[in-house]
């Protein structure tokens, strides 16, 4: 079974091609604040909105109750009122400086940068068995929109470390999102941070940042505001003719466009966000309070696939092809499969958090 499951995700990987984070201190340390003031301090968040706490670079969401999903898409249903507990949550995706202190610090090796074992794979070509990921890299000749292999290669040695392929590299992209990490990469990051991936509950209260549960967008009803785009997308006709109107062809450094309610950037677009829960093509209606998803994955369209949960779609979104960068709007990913259009941020236990370099900050 093992070997069934790791030979479709090779499958998946190489020919499919994925579409795709105690005790309260007694005392204050001089420049440190602690957990007591930390939370005298959210009471005044409650109070005034313009106080926003912020610890290296997180926020702290209040928890609250929200209606969960969205009628526009069909596996992101039954729309039903859920409860969040408080958290915090990265402000943005998580870059690639921040991964490259995490390999440093670890010497972590990335799914995309490990050969698979030949033992794993009999029948298989060895030539295939290499590292390597997904790239986007539309043909001249697209035929329909129904083939992704039309626009998704697969690029022996691609990695976070080389987006492209071999030949590239992350100089000026130190402030972009980390790509090509498997749920497993994304995890491990989160751990050695002291963090955790986020649910997709969490993810989707934090997303709509407070605003109109009914918005077609998690920044309004409009696709743009003022005349600026919200967030990095793709403009032009999908996948070859990319007009890059918002400025950006592929990811943009974190950050480069206006923040939700709570302070948090590119929700929606640059890169899909892995989540913690399993995929599945329905919500659990009996799960409504802090919600962790089901127990295990299922797919209707890829059945042996065990596939976790993304959101917020790409810069490869667009109406023509994913609209998935909507409100409310879920994706999924093969556990092991990897893009350059996919990474992650981060949450944390209001109770695991951890007592450095908090800051409290008046925006
Ligand atoms: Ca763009
Ligand atoms: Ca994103």
């Amino acid at each position: 079974m093992l070997k069934q499951c790791i030979q479709l995700t090779l499958i998946t990987f190489l020919i499919a091609a994925p579409l795709h984070a105690q005790e309260l201190p007694s005392c204050c340390t001089e420049n440190i604040v602690s957990r007591a003031a930390l939370f005298a301090q959210r009471e005044r968040v409650v109070q005034q909105d313009s106080v926003v706490v912020q610890k290296s670079g997180m926020v702290l969401i209040q928890g609250g109750r929200f209606s969960m999903g969205s009628s526009r898409f069909p596996d992101a249903q039954i729309v039903r009122d859920v409860t969040i507990s408080d958290f915090w949550i990265d402000t943005h995706e998580v870059t690639n400086a921040q991964f490259a202190r995490f390999v440093e610090a670890t010497g972590y090796i990335t799914v995309a940068e490990r050969a698979l074992d030949p033992d794993d794979f009999e029948g298989v070509d060895p030539n295939l068995l290499i590292p390597g990921s997904a790239v986007f890299s539309p043909s001249e000749e697209i035929v329909g929109l129904r083939n992704p292999l039309q626009w998704w290669q697969f690029v022996p040695s691609a990695s976070w470390q080389h987006p492209e392929g071999p030949e590239s590299n992350l100089i000026g992209r130190e402030n972009h999102p980390v790509v090509h990490v498997a749920y497993e990469d994304a995890e491990s990051y989160a751990k050695w941070a002291g963090k955790r991936l986020p649910t997709e509950a969490e993810w989707e209260y934090a997303a709509r940042g407070g605003a109109d549960s009914t918005a077609e967008y998690y920044w309004g009803n409009d696709l743009k505001i003022d005349g600026k785009w919200q967030a990095n997308i793709f403009q032009g006709i999908f996948p070859s003719q990319n007009t890059t109107e918002d400025g950006y062809v592929g990811t943009a450094p974190v950050g480069s466009f206006p923040s939700n309610g709570y302070g948090l950037y590119d929700m929606s677009g640059n890169v899909w966000e892995w989540c913690s829960d399993f995929y599945q093509p329905s919500y659990d209606p009996t799960q409504t309070s802090n919600p962790i998803g089901p127990k295990s994955s299922y797919d209707p369209q890829e059945a042996l696939a065990v596939k976790r949960v993304q959101r917020g779609g790409s810069f490869l979104c667009n109406d023509h092809y994913c609209e998935r960068y909507k409100a409310g709007a879920r994706g999924k990913g093969e556990v092991n499969s990897t893009t350059n259009h996919t990474g992650f941020r981060c949450v944390s236990d209001v109770t695991n958090l951890p007592e450095h370099e908090l800051v409290l900050k008046n925006d």
